[in-house]
């Protein structure tokens, strides 16, 4: 089951700007079943854990300002090749070179306030679906 499952959240900036019905929409019409949401505040230690790796990374004290300036939808995904075809929906990682009609084309702001996290692997789906949800808050 987990290689047809992805994380993802709607950042503060598209919750902000009232983009959450809409970017379900999105989600919902391309194929994916949601198993698992919860309308959330994230802490600066959550946020830093959950974005532990970039930790070296020069954007990494804005990223997690960034992520917990308001509150942030999270969700597990369900759909056959879900990791490849959620980041095919969400487009690149700077809205400038997402594709026509992507979620991060439609309603990103910048390459920090994009708009949703997906995820890059099964392997990290699973975990960052892990790092939110119990086992009992799933469908
Ligand atoms: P993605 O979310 O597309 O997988 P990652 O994992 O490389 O992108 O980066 C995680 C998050 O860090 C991005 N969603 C974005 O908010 C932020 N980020 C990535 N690169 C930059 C950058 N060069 N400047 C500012 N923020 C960045």
């Amino acid at each position: 089951m987990a290689t047809n499952r992805t994380f993802t959240m709607i950042k503060p900036d598209a919750v902000a700007n009232g983009h959450i019905g809409a970017i379900l929409n999105d989600i919902i019409a391309g194929g994916f079943k949601i198993v698992a949401m919860k309308y959330i505040q994230l802490t600066a230690e959550s946020a830093g854990n959950f974005y532990a790796v970039h930790k070296e990374r020069p954007f990494y004290g804005d990223l997690v300002a960034f992520m917990t300036s308001g509150p942030i939808v999270a969700a597990i995904l369900e759909k056959e090749n879900a990791v490849e075809d959620f980041r095919a929906l969400i487009g690149a990682t700077d809205p400038k070179k997402a594709d026509e009609g992507t979620i991060r084309n439609k309603y990103a702001e910048s390459i920090e306030a994009n708009a949703v996290h997906g995820s890059d692997s099964n392997e990290n789906a699973e975990i960052e679906g892990n790092f939110y949800f119990s086992q009992f808050e799933r469908f």
